[in-house]
């Protein structure tokens, strides 16, 4: 009994030791070629600005679909980096809408501005912009609808 065991559980040592050593190069090779650059690719921001006091609303209002009605309320706010800087588009209206920009625009922390196809009635839309900017922006099925939000760095 004792002669068996000791050839096994030296085996059984052996393997573990190797399954260790291919479980550290996994580790190392996930950890400098993934994880490492993913993290040093993305600009560092302040904690304040990743979480800021406020959300600001743009409300898509009832009605927005026509010509000439408000559309995006308030229309060109300015959102302050640290206080209001991470911003919800409401539908409240009963038909699809989006929140396009004019030009393809990207924050560098949070990456391409827009909605991913359409906002159904009741869909929400957020977005947190981590640096001054201003982005002019419309809505693709009613080009009518216009918006522009301009974000500045708190005055405070
Ligand atoms: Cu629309």
């Amino acid at each position: 009994m004792s002669a068996e065991a000791t050839p096994t559980s030296s085996h059984a040592y052996g393997v573990g030791v190797i399954a260790l050593i291919i479980a550290l190069s996994a580790t190392t090779v996930f950890y400098t070629s993934y994880y490492l650059p993913e993290s040093l690719a993305k600009p560092s921001v302040s904690e304040h600005i990743l979480h800021p006091e406020e959300t600001l609303v743009i409300d898509i209002v009832e009605g927005a679909l026509i010509e000439g009605n408000d559309n995006y309320v308030p229309n060109s706010p300015t959102a302050y980096l640290t206080i209001n800087n991470l911003v919800k588009w409401t539908n409240s209206d009963g038909t699809a809408h989006t929140v396009t920009p004019d030009h393809r625009h990207a924050d560098s922390y949070s990456g391409d501005f827009g909605t991913d196809g359409v906002m159904m009635p009741g869909d929400e839309y957020e977005f947190l912009f981590t640096e001054p900017q201003v982005v002019t922006y419309h809505c693709t099925p009613h080009p009518w609808m216009k918006g522009t939000i301009t974000v500045e760095k708190s005055r405070f």
